[in-house]
């Protein structure tokens, strides 16, 4: 169950468009986005759900908060705004079971998300 789409992406055996990569994350176009900015920051550490992050996590943690606000100024959507959402199991929408953080920008966001 580990091994999702998100850990293939990683290795390079699925395709994506690749914005960012260090040694702690990759960062890539959502295939079904939901905004005109629509990116998927994913640490390479596979954790299923944020459920499983521990306090040895906490630098990833940050670290992915930092990589989507360079992407968002580079992808010109950080003075409008924008918004970082980390679905966590069925009733937070999360179909994909490698945590990650979507990055939406390019439009108003409404709230409350459905
Ligand atoms: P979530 O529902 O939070 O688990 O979001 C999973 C996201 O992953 C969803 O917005 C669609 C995206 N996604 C699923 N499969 C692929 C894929 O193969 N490539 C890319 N780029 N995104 C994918």
């Amino acid at each position: 169950m580990s091994d999702t789409v998100f850990a293939k992406i990683i290795r390079r055996e699925l395709p994506a468009t690749i914005l960012y990569e260090d040694e702690l994350v990759v960062a890539f176009r959502d295939i079904s986005p939901q905004a005109p900015v629509h990116v998927l920051i994913v640490p390479k550490k596979v954790l299923p759900t944020l459920n499983d992050a521990t306090e040895d996590d906490r630098l990833l943690l940050g670290h992915i908060l930092l990589v989507a606000r360079k992407i968002a100024q580079e992808e010109g959507i950080a003075e409008k705004g924008y918004r970082l959402v980390i679905n966590t199991n069925p009733d937070g929408g999360q179909t994909v079971f490698h945590l990650h953080c979507h990055l939406l920008g390019g439009r108003p966001m409404g709230w409350p998300p459905g």
